[in-house]
């Protein structure tokens, strides 16, 4: 009998030990009444200045709460607690993604049933955060103009693991003579029927439909 490579069998079993701790976590927040809604993308894609502005919108008419991955710093934390709702950094060191357990003990002394809605900025990765599930209810791939038209057919997985995407920074769209057609043919070509937004959280672009999409999933879920 050939016997598979050990590390092949330990990357299963933490894959294993994750999706459990996801289910009992989606478990606890469907229980708790919050709509918890992941980020992923590459890095500088504008995961946090979206966020950010999101967490500002929302809180006029939601109770919002964030958590934020990151590698090293907890810079990003404090740009989203300019938004003056709870913000909690996780500082992964080497990893390179967030986990379900990181995500449970982040969410340590949080009443979540106070909440509506919980975000989860994952560490800006086009890759790892497509394995692990965090337990949330809605993931957002995001890909911004900046990056091009190629990265669905480039890191497919990430997309597949996505429920929605969301194109960013598209008051730069002329300037980097981002094609729309491409990027919606190439995302639909990796994951079709995808719905797709776009939004410019600098300008302020799409941010009204971005948001009532959200607003809208909230009530779908409840
Ligand atoms: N022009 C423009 N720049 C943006 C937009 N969103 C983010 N940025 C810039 O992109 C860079 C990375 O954004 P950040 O939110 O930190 O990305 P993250 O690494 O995915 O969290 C920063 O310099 C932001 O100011 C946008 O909508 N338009
Ligand atoms: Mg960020």
């Amino acid at each position: 009998m050939i016997r598979e490579p050990r590390l092949v069998e330990v990357r299963r079993n933490v894959l294993k030990h994750n999706d459990v701790l996801a289910h009992e976590l989606r478990d606890r927040f469907k229980e708790a009444g919050v709509f918890v809604v992941s980020l992923v993308s590459s890095p500088g894609s504008g995961k946090t200045m979206l966020l950010e502005r999101t967490l500002t919108l929302l809180s006029g008419n939601y109770r919002v709460a964030a958590l934020v991955g990151d590698l090293a710093t907890a810079n990003d934390a404090a740009r989203l607690a300019r938004s003056k709702v709870p913000v909690r950094q996780i500082t992964t060191g080497t990893t390179c993604h967030l986990e379900a357990q990181m995500v449970t003990g982040a969410l340590d002394g949080w009443n979540l049933s106070e909440l509506d809605f919980l975000f989860i900025e994952n560490v800006g990765n086009l890759v790892c955060p497509a394995s692990y599930d965090l337990g949330e209810a809605l993931r957002l791939v995001i890909l911004s103009v900046t990056e091009g038209e190629d990265k669905p057919l480039k890191y497919p997985t990430i997309f597949n693991s996505a429920d929605v995407a969301v194109i960013t920074k598209i008051d730069l769209a002329d300037a980097c003579e981002f094609s729309w057609e491409a990027a919606q043919a190439n995302i639909q070509s990796v994951r079709p029927g995808m719905e797709i937004l776009r939004v410019s959280a600098k300008r302020g672009d799409g941010m009204d439909e971005y948001i009532a999409f959200l607003a809208a999933r909230l009530r779908d879920a409840k």
